[in-house]
């Protein structure tokens, strides 16, 4: 049995995210000090055993792994421009690109801090269960989040965490455009959303059931058609195309998929599968 007491941790921003941070630390047992630019939003957590520091210098100073999440860099970076910062391990689980992860880490490294960046892939109720996901980048941490979320440290480079959040916000808007997408073609012929949805769920499970495969031909950069040839995919999205317009649903995002399999098949590769799409997402930086 592990008896030790957790370690202190500060949290510099109690928003909604900030809140649920420091509540799954105190919950864990943490000795949690928290500070906030509008003090008022600290009362509920101080309540519940939180120490609220009278100035941002007294919270840099309380000791352990200060938390930072607030709204945007440019705000930690206003924050923190006259701050003492030597000494100091900052967390900065404010969402962001890469770009300015990297930045902000040379930044805080110049001004004495070891920096980590990280990114929250949840919600702030699942803060504090397995189904947070909770990404950090930049040097390998000597301590304990785990009582936010699930913690995966992804490396030394720390503009990684960003870049996954930002990869995943990929995911997650191109799946629910695509079930809003057939929803909408669905409802002209009288289906509802919730009827639709139990549909659509099981072809994503699908076809994330692909993604090892596919994945695979794209780190091998070959792209045999096993299943399916793009240019067999392109007369199914060109139905896709004029079923939406015939039922006068924006169809905008299936024109766009579908210029860019006409793109591959021009270029030669349409006796091959799906995963060489990759080449057009890459061609944006040539
Ligand atoms: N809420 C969510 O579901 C998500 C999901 C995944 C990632 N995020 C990111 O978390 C960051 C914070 O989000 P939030 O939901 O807590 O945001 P707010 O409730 O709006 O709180 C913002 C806090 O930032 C403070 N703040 C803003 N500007 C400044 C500044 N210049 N100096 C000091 N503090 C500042 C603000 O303070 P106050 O208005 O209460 O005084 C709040 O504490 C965000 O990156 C999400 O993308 C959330």
């Amino acid at each position: 049995m592990n008896n030790e007491t957790p370690a202190p941790v500060t949290v510099l921003g109690l928003g909604l995210m900030g809140t649920a941070l420091a509540r799954a630390f105190l919950k864990a047992g943490h000795p949690t000090t928290v500070w906030n630019r509008t003090a008022t939003k600290a009362g509920p957590l101080v309540a519940e055993g939180a120490r609220l520091a009278p100035t941002l210098g007294d919270a840099l100073e309380a000791g352990g792994v200060t938390i930072v999440c607030l709204t945007d860099y440019p705000a930690v970076r206003e924050l923190l421009g006259d701050a003492g910062l030597e000494g100091t391990t900052l967390v900065n689980l404010t969402s962001g690109d890469s770009a300015q992860a990297r930045e902000t880490a040379v930044w805080a490294e110049k001004r004495g801090a070891r920096y980590l960046d990280g990114a929250i892939m949840a919600i702030p109720s699942s803060i504090g269960t397995d189904e947070a996901a909770i990404l950090l980048s930049g040097p390998r941490p000597d301590f304990d989040l785990g009582a936010l979320g699930a913690v995966s440290h992804l490396g030394e480079d720390p503009g990684l965490a960003s870049l996954y959040d930002v990869a995943g916000l990929a995911m997650m808007w191109s799946i629910l455009n695509a079930w809003l997408q057939g929803t909408a073609m669905l409802k002209t012929a009288g289906v509802d959303a919730a009827t639709y949805a139990v549909f659509a769920r099981q072809i994503a499970v699908g076809v994330a059931g692909w993604l090892p495969g596919y994945a695979e031909q794209v780190d091998r950069g070959s792209f045999p058609a096993e299943v399916s040839a793009l240019e067999t995919d392109a007369r199914a999205m060109a139905h896709l195309v004029e079923e939406s317009e015939a039922l006068g649903v924006d169809a905008g995002l299936p024109k766009l998929i579908k210029a860019m399999a006409d793109r591959a098949i021009a270029a030669g590769h349409g006796g091959e599968q799906y995963p060489v799409l990759i080449r057009e997402f890459e061609r944006a930086g040539e």
